[in-house]
């Protein structure tokens, strides 16, 4: 909890380790309520530590003392000192190796910030990213003291049979009173956020692969019982990481044994820990009539993440935890290119991309902003955010496309070879890249530093005379937090040019020609010159979305019709129909502000219509090009964010497209909904996701018709993605059978809780008018949780930030209800309270009444006595 002045962490404060550990070697005697832990560091001074200091401070968090002694000698209390977050022992030797033995107990049962060790259910496990090692022993809790770590297990047999920690197992046996015990090695030093331990009743499910040198690796799963026929998908999704990694980045597994816990109580995703990653039950359990088609989709990334941080995060780790985008920013760009790779890379482009606009884009644009790798922190676990990890993927990605995937190769087998078995620096991943290739990215390092999503202004000149194009660019950032002046950054600009009739148009710059060109981007404003073209050529500009920044080009309707129509870049004819509708519905929302009736431009039922009508192979990118940009990616191009005006316009829309071509969505649904159990091909999930997004097209109608297609998809559906998108668009109308459907499904999948959890989140997204009347009914229902991270997002993370109609009601309801549930979850789990409070913190974007109603509550919640550290930075940076 919050001392007086939560004092803030400086990246130039840096300074290497005073103390360096040998080895650790650590005894758990596990137990519910009551675990006890013998530790014994052989330690000694680091010959690069500048401090004269002849003391060693521990940190600690949360323990009880019951010995400790120093080279076998038991210490005198004037030896040491302990405060709420360390131990000082006031001197140990300079001059030669030493051995500090702690013992000390925990309470798993009472740890509900699910932070260090903590039960799940009836299973113990742990967390230790970033600081949680603290919260189980004392210890130099930082990422550049790496270190050997030997575990032995003890526990009773009954209760914790499985009992598991990192490397490989190196011994067991029985103990008299039904008690056994296991060791494990782990043979790679490493920083003790890597450390974990699992301990309970747990199935194994195993099977095993053979690496490109030819080992044998065994892989085994572990779940609750009634799991155990939910666990294909992921070990299916391991081997195809283990395989993908060896071919893209020439990397291979190191251990002999790879292991996956599932836990249901889990604060993020999951988690790498060396040879035993712990994940949420979320992105490990499938089967076909439990998860949808983007769980089986997550659940394949995810595993991938996790898999790929075995070499970026593991074997090379983070300096410090400024450093963080060095492994978070660098894994992502693996596992997004792992699932471009395995699905439609187009696709998966563009989900990430949506997500990035839509979340990151926000982030960077508000109080929160911060540069990729940061500069301050109050509360590491508050950086584990979109910036660093989405934005610093993208910046990967920026040299990926500067390299060229030859390049980028280079660098990086370089950057394995140099740092293998280090905790090193973005620097030093930069510095790869340009020995690697021999060039120099002195600017390019800019986009670490520098904060906020710039801006891209493009305007064009035709000479049709000289057959000229003249592209000037000009480029500017946005002041952040502490950064009111930006430098020009390094960006680059993939780009392509089309002629009238929709082919390609031939690059002809500097008397070069090129089919597609990335211009470098360096200066404040830039002019291309592109030469020998007959006739003006459309552009394509920031194909792929080559840098994340805003593109401000203006556009005629009839030339984003065009480009959605002929562009041979996946991504920007996407982005083309996105525009499209962007600038549609802005026009609408004037209209809304005016007053005036609405009207579709039939520009729009035209591009529709086209849509509606190909037969390409790929359905879920056809799909996708139906789909309306989402509501709060429409909030963030507005410069006074009206939830209303943009919930109706964006309504109006798709009830229009719905009512104009009924008989193309009616048809193209009836064409793709064949019966089928779920099966996890493109073609299968393709047709899916183009039905489904007829679906929600034909529920705009609220007709007889549209309900009675939803209630049989509901009734009929043999696999989640369809019965979910059922419900879903019975939720979310006017259906005289709502409630029934509801029921029914909770009845029918009570006892598989990521299903209630989808049930939650379906009915706190809605956009019908009862909706908060229903969450507030919902925390009051018995599944309903606070103490379970998913449940809590389900229900008030789905309310806050995936209901903007809602959760902005005019009259304050939901800031109230947010706040008042940011301050019960600040005592119980502290990360996932400070996630909630996000909700808030864009209330500059907003109308004057709604600021107000926004500050009051963050007042009020900074206010209050006790608050977490997570929370108190969250939300006084939010007003700052
Ligand atoms: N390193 C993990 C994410 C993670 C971070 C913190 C956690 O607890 C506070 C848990 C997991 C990843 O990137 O997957
Ligand atoms: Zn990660």
């Amino acid at each position: 909890m919050r001392d007086a002045t939560p004092q803030t962490v400086y990246l130039k404060d840096y300074t290497p380790p005073e103390y360096l550990i040998d080895s650790v070697e650590l005894n758990f005697d596990l137990d519910e309520q009551n675990t006890l832990v013998e530790s014994r560091l052989c330690m000694r001074r680091n010959p690069q530590s500048t401090d004269p200091g002849m003391s060693l401070i521990l940190a600690g968090e949360d323990l009880e003392l019951v010995n400790i002694s120093l080279d076998g000698k038991p210490l005198a209390e004037a030896d040491f000192a302990i405060t709420p977050e360390a131990m000082t022992l006031h001197r140990v030797p300079q001059d030669r190796p030493f051995v500090v033995n702690i013992e000390n107990r925990i309470n798993p049962k009472a740890n509900t910030a699910l932070e260090g060790l903590y039960l799940s259910g009836s299973m113990l496990c742990t967390q230790c990213e970033a600081q949680g090692f603290r919260k189980i022993t004392w210890f130099l809790d930082r990422p550049d003291v790496m270190t050997r770590f030997k575990t032995t297990l003890t526990a009773d047999k009954s209760q914790y049979p499985v009992l598991l920690s990192n490397g490989n197992k190196i011994g067991q046996g029985e103990l008299e009173h039904n008690r056994h015990w296991v060791g494990w090695e782990d043979p790679f030093a490493k920083p003790c956020y890597l450390f974990a331990l699992v301990a309970g009743q747990l199935a194994c499910v195993a099977d095993n692969f053979t690496t490109m040198s030819g080992r044998q690796i065994a892989l085994e799963i572990f779940v609750e019982q009634h799991n155990v026929d939910k666990c294909t998908h992921a070990m299916q999704s391991l081997k195809n990481a283990m395989r993908w990694d060896e071919e893209t980045y020439g990397l291979e597994y190191d251990l002999d044994l790879y292991m996956i816990v599932a836990v249901d109580h889990f604060n993020m995703g999951a988690m790498e820990n060396k040879g035993l990653n712990v994940f949420n039950t979320k992105f490990v359990l499938a089967r076909p009539d439990t998860a949808t088609d983007s769980d089986y989709e997550h659940i394949e990334g995810v595993i991938g993440h996790e898999y790929f941080h075995n070499w970026s995060g593991n074997r090379i780790t983070c300096r410090d935890w400024f450093q963080l985008s060095l492994k978070e920013g660098f894994t992502v760009f693996r596992d997004q290119q792992f699932t471009g790779d395995r699905t439609s890379a187009a696709v998966k482009r563009i989900e990430d991309v949506n997500a990035l606009r839509t979340r990151q884009f926000a982030e960077d644009a508000g109080p929160l902003a911060h540069p990729i790798r940061p500069e301050a922190y109050i509360e590491i676990n508050n950086f584990y955010t979109l910036t660093v990890y989405e934005k610093g993927a993208e910046v990967v990605r920026m040299l990926h496309t500067l390299l060229g995937a030859a390049g980028f190769r280079k660098g990086c087998d370089l950057y394995f070879a140099r740092h293998d078995g280090q905790a090193v620096t973005c620097e030093d991943f930069i510095n790869a890249m340009e020995a690697a290739n021999g060039v120099e990215l002195n600017q390019f390092r800019r986009w670490y530093s520098q904060a906020g999503t710039p801006v891209l202004t493009v305007s064009q000149q035709f000479d049709t005379q000289a057959q000229q194009l003249r592209l000037t660019m000009q480029q500017s950032c946005p002041p952040t937090p502490n950064q009111p002046e930006k430098a020009p950054l390094h960006i680059p600009v993939k780009l392509g040019l089309l002629a009238p009739d929709g082919s390609p148009a031939p690059i002809v710059l500097d008397g070069r020609q090129h089919e597609e060109i990335t211009l470098n981007l360096t200066q404040s404003e830039q002019t291309f010159v592109f030469d020998k073209l007959a006739r003006q050529p459309v552009v394509s500009l920031l194909r792929g979305f080559s840098a994340p920044v805003n593109l401000n080009m203006p556009r005629s309707l009839e030339e984003l019709a065009f480009l959605l129509q002929h562009d041979s870049d996946t991504f920007n004819r996407w982005e083309a129909g996105q525009q499209l509708a962007v600038k549609v519905i802005f026009d609408l929302i004037e209209d809304l502000h005016q007053q005036r009736p609405l009207h579709l431009n039939a520009l729009v039922v035209k591009a529709f219509n086209g849509l509606l009508a190909e037969e390409g192979d790929d359905l879920s990118y056809q799909a996708l090009l139906l789909a309306l940009p989402d509501e709060s990616y429409l909030a963030g191009q507005m410069p006074v964010i009206d939830v209303d005006a943009i919930h109706h316009a964006r309504e109006f829309v798709k009830t229009t497209l719905a009512h104009d071509l009924l008989d193309d969505f009616e048809r193209v649904y009836r064409i793709h909904h064949r019966d089928e159990s779920g099966k996890f091909s493109a073609d299968a999930i393709g047709r899916r996701r183009l039905k489904n997004a007829c679906l929600s097209y034909l529920n705009q109608l609220e007709s007889g018709a549209s309900y009675a297609l939803a209630k049989a998809q509901f009734e009929q559906a043999r696999n989640m993605t369809d019965q979910i998108a059922a419900l879903s668009a019975i939720v979310n109308s006017h259906h005289p059978d709502k409630a029934e459907c509801l029921d029914r499904f909770y009845q029918q999948w009570q006892r598989e809780a990521l299903v209630i959890d989808k049930w939650f989140a379906l009915q706190a997204s809605s956009h019908m008018p009862d909706t908060f009347a229903t969450v507030q009914r919902l925390m009051q229902h018995p599944a309903f949780d606070m103490h379970t991270p998913n449940r809590v997002r389900a229900l008030i993370g789905a309310f806050s930030q995936a209901n903007p109609l809602h959760f902005h009601a005019k009259n304050g309801e939901g800031y109230r209800f947010l706040a008042d549930q940011v301050l019960a979850l600040n005592t119980l789990n502290p990360q996932i309270a400070s996630r909630m409070v996000t909700g808030l913190a864009q209330w500059r974007r907003y109308d004057g009444k709604r600021q107000e109603l926004m500050k009051q509550q963050l007042h009020r919640i900074v206010a209050t006595e006790a608050l977490s550290k997570d929370v108190y930075e969250i939300a006084s940076k939010s007003l700052a």
